[in-house]
């Protein structure tokens, strides 16, 4: 097999005094946390929609980025030395899983069957690649959004035809995911979502998202495919209002259709942001309720308010990031995918090696400041206090539900003005600063 990142070595850990480009300064792989390896706490994953066939083309330009694995007109030989180079660049790189759709991996035919055959063809290639390199799948996934047939979304557009095909693809992306040991399987509401409310019947759209997800479920137990759904949320891009809007949003439609128990959440921090949130606040709200599944990790610009997809390097982001994770038990089945892509002047083979490497340094500076905070207690400890009224007998009254209004009245007369408590942010923003 020829060897497609030839100036590549493997890449390896050399520690924080290290002035090298291609080595980690922080993450070592086997090295442990709280008990755990850094990479069985990360379980990194590699995107390979934007890091194999992202070329670096946006809406006013064309692609600026050659790879030698498109050197042909063939397109099933791109797709399949485009897998052998993914599985080089994973193995040189170290990191122990990856995440694909399937059209990432198979350029579609003029009929789905061909397409399946072609897919079939590439999902044994990557097989064996995988039984090779001992890279597992993180999460499959489908796409349902670059297709003109789905300009008006998937399982929410207005033909049912195109929900059939969109089944239809699902179906076959789920048996691939399945056949290649897939951890998970990601459901991105590509273009489930509006352009306009002129022309949109919104209850019925999510009814109908609602029925396919859970023909998704049915699918799944019926081939025992026994990964983990994902729903990712995003409020915006490319269309207008995405129906999986935030966390929040996600949760409150799989609790109206009967699906909390099948789907968990993967969460993407710059879809945090343009929703207006941090992804430390996706991240809390899906470990308050129980739904987080995994981490799309990935970065914004705070003055672009758009989905730029740039590799994470804030170590006050990840290591909050991490702080959540942590306190939640860290991953089980998710992890940290890299759904980033380097910038289009970022041409070289080697900025694809340069930012993973920062990324997961990024991301080990974190995990190595969050399990000190946990250590130290400094931080829950004042929260504890913060809340200790509630350990009291009578806060444990109100939360076991044994007074109601009456009572709590009877009490506020008794008792008077409550003391008012400091809370401190201040103090606490400073004790982070500690530790970054
Ligand atoms: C796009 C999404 C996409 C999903 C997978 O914004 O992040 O990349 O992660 O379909
Ligand atoms: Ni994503
Ligand atoms: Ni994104």
């Amino acid at each position: 097999m020829p060897e497609y990142f030839p100036k590549i070595k493997k890449i390896k850990f050399e520690g924080p005094d290290s002035k090298s480009p291609l080595a980690f300064k922080h993450y070592k792989a086997k090295q442990k946390v709280l008990g755990k390896t850094m990479e069985d706490h990360f379980r990194f994953a590699v995107s390979y929609w934007h890091t194999f066939k992202g070329q670096g083309m946006d809406p006013f330009g064309l692609p600026t980025m050659e790879r030698i694995y498109n050197n042909s007109s063939d397109e099933m030989q791109v797709a399949e030395q485009t897998l052998d180079a993914s599985f080089e660049f994973f193995t040189k790189l170290g990191v122990n899983f990856w995440c694909f759709h399937d059209a990432d991996v198979c350029p579609e035919a003029s009929t789905l069957s061909e397409t399946n055959a072609r897919l079939d063809k590439l999902a044994k290639q990557a097989k064996r690649l995988q039984d090779d390199t001992g890279v597992k799948l993180l999460w499959g996934t489908c796409n349902l959004f670059s297709n003109p047939r789905f300009m008006s979304g998937a399982a929410t557009n207005p033909s049912p035809q195109v929900f059939a095909f969109a089944a239809a693809k699902v179906k076959k992306a789920l048996e691939v995911t399945k056949y290649l040991g897939g951890e998970g399987y990601t459901f991105w509401g590509g273009r489930e979502g509006y352009e306009t409310l002129l022309n949109t019947n919104m209850g019925r759209e999510l009814d109908h998202l609602a029925a396919f997800l859970h023909m998704a479920v049915d699918y799944k137990k019926e081939i025992k495919f026994k990964g983990q759904f994902y729903i990712e949320p995003k409020p915006k891009e490319p269309t207008k209002h995405q129906y999986d809007f935030d966390a929040a949003s996600c949760y409150a439609f799989l609790q109206k259709y009967d699906l909390v128990d099948h789907l968990k959440l993967n969460i993407e921090a710059n879809h945090a942001t343009l929703a207006g949130h941090s992804l430390q606040h996706e991240l809390e709200f899906c470990c308050a309720n129980g739904i987080l599944g995994s981490v799309d990790a990935n970065r914004g610009d705070e003055l672009l308010g758009w989905d730029t997809d740039q590799f994470p390097t804030n170590i006050y982001e990840t290591t909050m990031a991490m702080y959540v994770i942590l306190n939640n038990g860290g991953f089980t089945t998710g992890g940290l995918n890299f759904d980033a892509k380097v910038r289009r002047q970022s041409t070289d083979p080697a900025d694809l090696f340069h930012a993973h490497i920062g990324a997961m340094d990024a991301f080990a500076r974190g995990l190595k400041n969050a399990a000190k905070m946990i250590k130290e207690k400094r931080l829950s400890k004042i929260v504890k206090k913060r809340y200790a009224g509630w350990d009291s007998a009578f806060g444990q009254k109100i939360e076991k539900g044994k007074v109601g209004f009456k009572e709590l009245e009877i009490y506020t007369l008794k008792h008077g003005e409550p003391k008012v408590n400091s809370g401190q942010q201040e103090l606490l923003e400073n004790i982070i600063n500690d530790y970054i």
